[in-house]
């Protein structure tokens, strides 16, 4: 049967992603390759368990796919155990709580406010703001963390979790201060590197694996995959607990999942053979060279900018104006969206700042000049509102 109200919808999708430009930090095109990967026969695949020890029949090629990937991954990221299991990176991080903390542990992350996430132990609403006692820790005037005052924070409250990771934040993180900081308490330390996974692989910014326990990450950022999360254990992390691996694989599978999306995983076999390329190197360059530029080209044209150090920046439009920033920008086929500006008194609703990045429009091969001319295009529109 052919549904044709889906195919027409998608076509229509196909066409808004072909036609705009597209600058959320978090969104990527990624390559046929990937995508043939994702559409396949593994979909119809059940696979509770790990390679070699499942609880269905029929796994042999699906075990080789899943190593493949664990073994690539390994490879690009440079940790000493992958799990590439996790759905996503919400069940990846509270896969990774659930590992190592008790209901009503302290847990540390930055504020949503501020560019942290949900999972970084939102208070209140979400599984670690609930199950865990939240501390959370902002940035400060210029967007940046003081990390002399995470330090004071960390050593009053002694968490026995921080999560070094963000989603709005426009400047290299300071993984060797966060370990040190979280070695002063005995804290498991968790990077969470979803936004910068590509930059990372790609050598355009610091790695954590030296500092800190855990690194998780989506895969469909800047890393350029499926979409999906990865869980992996670093030599340091190891070290304090030889078991540390066991506790994450066991997390993720019986504690929070079923059956894994293996046509997912699969993808992401293909993408980290994808990264693992010079090509993917200049292209990681190429998105903070072109971010740099975009930044530089909205400050010359008046514009306030957060950033940039990476591949976004947040960019001042005016008190509650973010979102009419970006109904505006899009009604002019830019796609970006309303964010939060630091220490921002507005609404999280009706924000008064924008978030762009430039990893998508980067893969479509744009470079600074584009992104110079875009900077213009974007102060007038913001300009009018
Ligand atoms: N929703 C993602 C983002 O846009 O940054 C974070 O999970």
């Amino acid at each position: 049967m052919v549904d044709q109200q889906i195919r027409d919808l998608i076509k229509k999708e196909e066409e808004r992603q072909q036609n705009l430009v597209h600058l959320i930090p978090s969104e990527n095109f990624a390559s046929d390759e990937v995508r043939m990967a994702l559409g396949s026969c593994l979909t119809n695949k059940y696979a509770e368990g790990y390679p070699g020890r499942r609880y269905y029949q029929g796994n042999e090629f699906v075990d080789q796919i899943e190593n493949l990937a664990i073994e690539r991954g390994k490879k690009v990221l440079g940790v000493e155990h992958l799990n590439v299991q996790p759905y996503s990176g919400s069940p990846a991080n509270s896969a990774v709580q659930m590992a190592l903390l008790e209901q009503g542990d302290k847990i540390c992350g930055l504020k949503l406010s501020a560019g942290g996430h949900l999972t970084h132990g939102h208070p209140k609403i979400t599984f670690s703001g609930k199950f865990f006692e939240s501390v959370q820790y902002d940035v400060e005037e210029d967007g940046r963390i003081d990390y002399d005052k995470l330090e004071e924070l960390i050593l009053a409250e002694k968490p026995k979790m921080i999560m070094a990771g963000t989603t709005a934040y426009p400047y290299i993180l300071d993984f060797k201060r966060f370990g040190e900081i979280a070695d002063k308490v005995g804290a498991w330390l968790v990077a969470d590197i979803s936004h910068i996974a590509g930059l990372v692989v790609g050598g355009v910014h610091p790695s954590p694996n030296e500092y800190v326990h855990i690194v998780t990450s989506t895969t469909h950022k800047s890393l350029r995959g499926p979409r999906g999360a990865v869980i992996g254990v670093t030599k340091k992390g190891l070290e304090k607990d030889p078991e540390l691996a066991k506790k994450i694989d066991k997390a993720v599978f019986p504690g929070l999942q079923g059956g894994p999306h293996e046509n997912q995983i699969a993808a992401l076999a293909v993408a980290f053979g994808e990264c693992d390329t010079q090509e993917f190197k200049d292209y990681a360059a190429q998105i903070v060279k072109n971010a740099k530029a975009l930044a530089e080209s909205l400050r010359k044209n008046g514009l306030k900018v957060f950033g940039t150090e990476n591949h976004l920046m947040v960019v001042e439009v005016g008190f509650e104006k973010g979102k009419d920033a970006a109904v505006k920008l899009e009604e002019n086929g830019i796609v970006v969206n309303a964010n939060t500006i630091p220490h921002d008194t507005a609404s999280p609703f009706r924000p008064s700042g924008i978030r762009i990045g430039t990893p998508a429009m980067t893969t479509r091969g744009w470079k600074e000049k584009e992104f110079e001319e875009l900077g213009n295009k974007i102060a007038g529109i913001i300009k009018s509102i």
